[in-house]
């Protein structure tokens, strides 16, 4: 019975990777470096140190955005945070690589928040407070989601840290929303990601004021949305959470 149950569970896990992404590996200049891999990461004793903050077993989505998982991905509020970051330069990119991203999860990509953690990453989880700032986002642009330019780009999404911003360590959360569903309230589908980063160089910028949970609201115009209704620019469409934080260089 034990030994079902668990194939059971390895099945419906096996349809959930198939179903959506993961980010197994990032990269820093030329340098790859290891993301979470949920074929492998969660099973693992000790829990291994990853830069991309982990996850339960699977890459499904979040739907309600009061969820203490909105803050950095599913399953991650009950995770605690490792140990470690991968350095970044300001100006320099870090660029994410999901394993894959289905097409047809209609909904804005490339959205991009960091938050300053107090202290260490290591203990800062970032779900309470207003620490995050938005640094850019992508909504529509020549007929294409956002979120389907990610899986045309190899599943890859660069994401640029600002130059000006302080040094030190920063969680980058970066985020897919896919509005398939999003004409029903709670039909939106959430996919943050964070990764632990030290920010080297820089200026003295400080920004904050958004919150995860907090900043989202299930009938937020840009959450409760639909996408079959016609050209996304015609309907104004614009992501959640506001605009990118003022003052930010690139
Ligand atoms: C696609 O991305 C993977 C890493 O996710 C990389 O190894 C591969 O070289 C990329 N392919 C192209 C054509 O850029
Ligand atoms: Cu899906």
């Amino acid at each position: 019975m034990k030994f079902l149950s668990t194939l059971a569970a390895l099945a419906l896990v096996t349809m959930e990777v198939s179903a959506h992404g993961y980010v197994p590996q990032i990269k820093i200049g030329n340098q790859y470096i290891a993301g979470w891999d949920i074929t492998k990461d969660p099973y693992s004793n000790p829990r291994p140190s990853r830069v991309v903050r982990g996850t339960k077993l699977d890459s499904g989505f979040i739907s309600d955005v009061t969820s203490k998982d909105i803050t950095c991905s599913i399953g991650n509020s009950a995770l605690p945070p490792a140990p470690i970051t991968a350095t970044v330069a300001a100006g320099q990119t870090v660029s994410m690589l999901w394993n894959t991203w289905p097409l047809g999860h209609y909904g804005p990509g490339d959205m991009n928040y960091m938050a300053k953690c107090q202290g260490s990453c290591s203990s800062f989880k970032g779900d309470s407070g207003s620490p995050w700032f938005k640094i850019s986002q992508q909504a529509f642009s020549n007929g294409v989601w956002a979120a389907d330019e990610v899986a045309r780009n190899n599943f890859t999404s660069v994401v640029t840290i600002p130059k000006n911003i302080a040094p030190g360590e920063y969680l980058l959360r970066h985020e897919i929303l896919a509005l398939h569903s999003g004409s029903s309230l709670g039909g939106a589908q959430f996919y943050p990601v964070c990764v632990q980063l030290t920010v080297t160089g820089g200026g003295s910028l400080a920004p904050s004021g958004l919150s995860f949970p907090g900043t989202y609201k299930q009938n937020d115009p840009s959450i409760l949305f639909n996408v079959y209704q016609g050209d996304a620019v015609n309907q104004k469409y614009a992501p959640p959470g506001g605009p990118v934080a003022s003052g930010l260089q690139f």
